[in-house]
């Protein structure tokens, strides 16, 4: 499988400037390389505009940060799987921690989300990671592998290895500058590793993506990790000079 290098552009960025970012990364960036495909993700409301710059461009796409776990209905403020594909994202994100932590999500939610946006044609990326408490509790493995296995209850066991990727992304090191060493990596991403193969079929081939803090300067060094198929980056990708130097790190 490519790398998938993703940049979550987080609550930034009006549609003329996403457009001027898209642009720019493409220029900077040309066709990836072989091994590499770009994923982004605008604010919802610049989706359509991200799309409409990538065009039939080879090796880019587009996602919403977040989907709602049904097809329409009463829920406001939500986006629906088809709403997303209709603004042109294949792609959606789902429980990153910024949901979590200061959206309140669960865990069942987050579950209900993947799974309902892969039956409906979507490809999913699931972020999960420990915060710092946890960490130093001794509970990294345990809170993966719980917010693995409600996150992907849902989910086919024999999953399509390029319709899920995990974002494994510590909290403590997400938009801190805190970078976990490669030893933490290497560590988190095989337990990750394990657990995947424990809860699907497919687990062994899944993409595992690295986030927080990701920079230019230190991504070579963390995709060159076992286990590391990829990164999703929040600050640094907001700048398409810098996030051009990370697709081709
Ligand atoms: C983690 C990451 C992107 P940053 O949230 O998902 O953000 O790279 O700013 O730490």
């Amino acid at each position: 499988m490519k790398k998938l290098m993703a940049a979550n552009w987080k609550m930034y960025k009006t549609r003329e400037e996403a457009a001027m970012t898209i642009a720019a990364l493409m220029l900077a960036v040309g066709m990836p390389p072989a091994d590499r495909e770009v994923l982004v993700f605008p604010p919802f409301t610049a989706i359509e505009c991200v799309s409409a710059g990538i065009g039939d461009a080879d090796g880019y796409a587009v996602g919403g940060q977040d989907v709602y776990p049904a097809a329409e209905g009463a829920f406001t403020g939500e986006i629906s799987p088809a709403m997303l594909k209709d603004a042109g994202a294949t792609w959606a994100l789902t429980g990153h921690s910024e949901r979590r932590h200061v959206l309140g999500e669960s865990d069942e939610l987050v579950g209900r989300k993947t799974a309902f946006a892969l039956e409906q044609g979507l490809h999913v990326v699931l972020c999960i990671g420990e915060t710092l408490q946890e960490r130093e509790a001794g509970q990294l493995a345990a809170v993966l592998a719980r917010q693995l296995e409600t996150g992907l209850a849902g989910v086919p066991k024999d999953v399509a290895v390029a319709n899920l990727a995990i974002a494994y992304e510590p909290v403590w090191a997400i938009g801190t500058g805190k970078v976990a060493g490669p030893a933490e990596i290497l560590d988190a991403h095989a337990t990750v590793r394990r657990q995947l193969q424990q809860l699907l079929a497919t687990g062994s081939e899944l993409r595992i993506l690295y986030g927080g803090s990701v920079k230019p300067e230190n991504t070579a060094e963390i995709i060159s990790l076992d286990n590391v198929d990829g990164v999703l980056v929040g600050g640094a990708s907001l700048q398409a000079e810098s996030f051009s130097r990370i697709v081709l790190a």
